[in-house]
């Protein structure tokens, strides 16, 4: 086991240690209030979308037990939360009238962290669109940017001075390609084309939002980080063949580089770019100054490498270190690679991988859940993340996914990230061991860095 506890890495002082969730797989409360449908309330409804037929529905009830849930945060010591706003929870069509009672909720949760100390980073976009811009062509129409613009400008005017980040999108490779490509994701689309083209409108309305949440802090006075979350992966050519390394270059320029580019650079990969060739998305003149502006962080979800491998059947990795129950193979290293190689490529603004963790059995056994496999695999990122700051990387903060078991998205809630176990049938909250060594590795850090944590009341948490 890496020796984290006994031989513990120092982060810096003021590094950030949260944990992180998003609306639609832990609030259930899917019509409380005034709440609209969403694509993925909807999406549920289809026969064999979901592995396990569940839905979002009740989920964790974390909409009635977040004080309980923000009470977990608050005793593993972590100071920063990470979660999701259900759009259609304040505008039930998505565009339209407020409702005020969703608001209400998320006005409730904030106190409830500052309450206990804890910063609120606040996602807008968790692939939870609501049902009445769906039923207007969803992501592949161009208007829908604009609304989402209208929705980050309110949600900043409401909150921004409460906040410590807002992130617009989470992983938009995944409502792209997973929602309209494969159609695994809601709104379960599946043309290529469509997924290319979405992309772009996503990109888009990121960058309409930035403007909008800009210009309101401005008016406001408030300083919410602004930026954007995406999840990445370092591509690995299987051998150095030409088609390997061939494969491995294509993979990253349509995964990661053809989000990065736009942001960064103003363009879209050449590589990527030629390999759409018919699909290329349409793009507006002035589309990419719109895009790329400066961004106050950048959020990383990293979970696997992209093993590329042109043989038939593929090669396997070497001297696997194993898989998680997702079948997602275990490969720390990539973090290192993933952020020393974006460090080389792009002018970054601080990182912070806004996502890690794994699924795992964890089964229930006497009243306690001793998953070891997720502590090794925390601790081992977590090696992985410091030798990239070793590197230069600036990192400023990591957020565990996730705080509680949840609703997996297709797979339902088969597959458990949390490291809170949920007994679904009574909704008991049950802290694994990850729980308690994420809060003692937490606590080592602190005592490490003499409690210079820019927390000025400490006895007060
Ligand atoms: O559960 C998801 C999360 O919603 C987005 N990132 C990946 C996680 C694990 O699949």
């Amino acid at each position: 086991m890496t020796d984290l506890l006994t031989n513990p890495p120092r982060f810096a002082a003021d590094f950030t240690w949260g944990v992180a969730t998003s609306a639609f797989q832990i609030e259930g409360a899917a019509s409380a209030d005034g709440k609209g449908p969403s694509i993925w309330d909807t999406f549920c409804r289809q026969s064999g979308a979901i592995t396990d037929d569940s839905n979002g529905d009740i989920a964790c009830d974390h909409y009635h037990r977040f004080e309980e849930d923000v009470d977990l945060i608050a005793a593993m010591g972590l100071r920063a939360y990470r979660f999701s706003m259900a759009w259609s929870r304040v505008q039930p069509s998505g565009s339209g009238p407020w409702n005020e009672a969703g608001f209400d909720f998320y006005a409730r949760l904030l106190d409830a962290l500052a309450a206990r100390g804890i910063e609120a980073h606040l996602t807008l976009y968790h692939w939870d669109l609501p049902q009445g811009l769906q039923d207007q062509g969803g992501w592949l129409e161009r208007t829908t940017a604009c609304h989402f613009a209208d929705y980050a400008a309110e949600v900043t005017r409401r909150f921004g001075h409460r906040l410590a980040s807002i992130a617009t999108h989470n992983e938009p490779w995944c409502s792209a390609n997973l929602g309209y490509g494969n159609a695994q994701f809601a709104p379960g689309v599946a043309d290529a084309g469509a997924a290319i083209q979405v992309s772009h409108h996503l990109l888009l309305s990121h960058g309409l939002a930035m403007t909008a949440m800009r210009a309101v802090c401005k008016q406001l006075g408030c300083s919410p980080k602004l930026g954007i979350v995406l999840n990445q992966w370092c591509a690995d050519p299987a051998t150095d063949s030409a088609a390997d390394i061939a494969l491995a270059a294509l993979e990253y320029a349509r995964s990661v580089e053809w989000f990065m580019d736009p942001l960064f650079k103003g363009h879209y990969p050449a590589l990527a770019l030629q390999a759409h060739g018919e699909h290329a998305p349409q793009v507006a003149d002035g589309d990419f100054a719109i895009i790329c502006q400066p961004l106050d962080f950048l959020g990383v979800n990293y979970y696997f490498r992209a093993w590329c491998s042109a043989a038939i059947p593929p090669l396997p990795p070497p001297a696997l270190l194993g898989r998680t129950a997702m079948g997602w193979e275990i490969y720390p290293q990539g973090l290192t690679e993933l952020l020393l190689k974006l460090h080389q490529q792009y002018a970054l603004p601080p990182v912070y991988i806004t996502e890690n963790g794994m699924a795992s059995a964890d089964l229930l056994r006497h009243g306690a859940i001793d998953d070891v496999e997720r502590i090794e695999f925390v601790a081992s990122h977590l090696a992985a993340l410091k030798a990239a700051i070793d590197g230069g990387v600036n990192v400023a903060g990591y957020f565990l996914w996730s705080l509680l078991d949840n609703f997996e998205w297709n797979s339902g809630y088969a597959k458990r990230f949390g490291i809170v176990h949920v007994d679904y049938a009574s909704q008991r909250r049950t802290p694994k061991a990850s729980a308690r060594w994420y809060r003692d590795f937490v606590a080592q850090q602190r005592a490490a860095t003499n409690g210079e944590d820019n927390h000025e009341n400490d006895e007060n948490h």
